[in-house]
C-alpha cells in the first residue's frame, strides 16, 4: 500500500515536471523540438494519406498503430511556441503569436480530430477512417494557411 502511494507520487511529479518543460534553455531547443514532432506526425500521416488515397491497402491495425502516434505527436509541438521562439530559423507566421487564442483554437481542434481519428481507425471501417482522415488534413491545411509560412 505505501509503495503504492510512493509510486502515484512519483507519477504526479513526473507530470508536474512535465508541464514545467514548457521551458526550453534556448529558442533554437524549442523550435528543433516542435519541428521534430511535426515531422514524426507528418510521416505517420503520410502512411495513412497512402491508405486514404488508396494508394497502400487500407489495414486497420496498420492504420490505427499510426494513427494513434499522429495524435500522440498532436499533443506536443504546442508548448514549444513561447514568447521568443519566432526569430529562430522557422516557418511560423507571427501570427501565431499575435494571434494566439485563434492558434491555441487549431492545436486543440487538432488534438480532436486525431483522437477521433483514432477511434475511426479502431472501428475498421474504411469509410470511417476516410472520413476522419479527410477531418484531420483538412485542419492541417487550414493552421498552415494561417500560421505557416510556405
Ligand atoms: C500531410 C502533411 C501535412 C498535411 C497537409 C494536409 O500529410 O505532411 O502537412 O498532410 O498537407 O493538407
Amino acid at each position: 500500500m505505501k509503495k503504492t502511494i510512493l509510486i502515484l507520487m512519483a507519477l504526479s511529479a513526473a507530470v508536474v515536471s512535465f508541464s514545467a518543460a514548457a521551458q526550453f534553455a534556448k529558442p533554437e531547443d524549442a523550435v528543433k523540438y516542435r519541428k521534430a514532432a511535426f515531422t514524426v506526425m507528418a510521416t505517420h500521416f503520410g502512411r495513412l494519406g497512402a491508405m486514404a488515397q488508396g494508394k497502400a491497402p487500407f489495414d486497420a491495425k496498420v492504420a490505427a498503430e499510426n494513427a494513434e502516434i499522429v495524435a500522440d505527436m498532436a499533443k506536443l509541438p504546442w508548448h514549444a511556441f513561447g514568447e521568443g521562439t519566432d526569430t529562430a530559423e522557422t516557418k511560423a507566421k507571427p501570427e501565431v503569436w499575435k494571434q494566439s487564442a485563434k492558434f491555441k483554437e487549431m492545436a486543440d481542434k487538432l488534438q480532436a480530430e486525431t483522437v477521433k481519428l483514432v477511434a475511426a481507425t479502431k472501428t475498421g471501417k474504411e469509410d470511417a477512417f476516410k472520413v476522419a482522415f479527410t477531418a484531420t488534413a483538412g485542419t492541417c491545411k487550414s493552421c498552415h494557411d494561417d500560421f505557416k509560412n510556405k
